[in-house]
């Protein structure tokens, strides 16, 4: 069971890792910490957790990184911030099934679909949060035409994953959101089998990987986590 305690304003810094000890600076329910959780899973590497209270942050924490936001790691006396670098820079040093294609293109195409992630699916599920009646609406169609970028990747591939036949980079960094949007696509904003088939099937299997399972909190959590902690998942945080 991963530690609960989070190191707040005023704390004492934890004792440096053992040499040879990755550490991951994390908060419990912050999806980008989720990310690289999930490239530590799936690779199987060991790792220790030092949680940090992200409204209330320790002042030792920036000392670690200047922007002290999670996730960090400390590695050998190294420094990693960001999400995506960290999940790229754990792909690259540590042995295991390989996250990011080598192929030029391919990894082009990873970057090309996280690009549209970020500025357009995330941002235009994050609008049908936010708002009700007809700019809901609004905004769920909005999220189905970005959304169908994906849908259109997997029938191309004819692959169930972004990463082929097993979840790769894109996969671990947009799952964190598609396993909070639980809490939201539902009812009347329910994705259509007809128009998602490739992407509800993606879903559903990525629910029974392993990797998912161990990292993943149930949408009653997360539900009771963004009412009271952050209704944007920390994003513009
Ligand atoms: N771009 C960063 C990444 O991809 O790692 C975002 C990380 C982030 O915003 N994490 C939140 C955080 O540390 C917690 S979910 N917030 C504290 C802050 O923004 O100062």
């Amino acid at each position: 069971m991963p530690t609960q305690k989070a190191y707040k304003t005023g704390s004492t810094a934890p004792e440096p890792s053992a040499p040879g000890v990755l550490r991951l600076i994390s908060m419990r329910f912050c999806p980008f910490a989720h990310r690289t959780r999930l490239v530590l899973a799936a690779k199987g590497i060991d790792y220790e957790t030092v949680n940090v209270c992200t409204k209330n942050k320790p002042e030792w924490f920036f000392a670690i990184n200047p922007l002290a936001k999670v996730p960090t790691l400390q590695h050998d006396g190294k420094v990693v911030y960001e999400s995506l670098v960290c999940n790229e820079y754990l792909d690259r040093v540590f042995p295991g099934r390989k996250l990011l294609p080598e192929e030029p293109l391919e990894k082009a195409r990873i970057g090309m679909l996280q690009a549209i992630w970020d500025a357009k699916i995330l941002p235009n599920y994050m609008k049908t949060k936010r708002t009700e009646g007809k700019e809901r609406q609004d905004a769920f169609k909005a999220f189905k035409e970005v959304l169908s970028f994906l849908e259109k990747s997997l029938t191309d591939s004819g692959k169930l994953f972004f990463g082929g036949d097993q979840p790769g980079f894109l996969d671990y960094s947009i799952w964190p959101f598609v396993e909070r949007f639980e809490t939201t696509l539902h009812g009347d904003l329910k994705l259509p089998q007809a128009e998602f088939p490739k992407v509800l099937a993606w879903k559903t299997a990525m629910f029974e990987r392993p990797e998912v399972k161990t990292c993943m909190f149930d949408t009653a959590t997360y539900t009771s986590v963004s009412a009271d902690y952050d209704p944007d998942f920390g994003l513009g945080a």
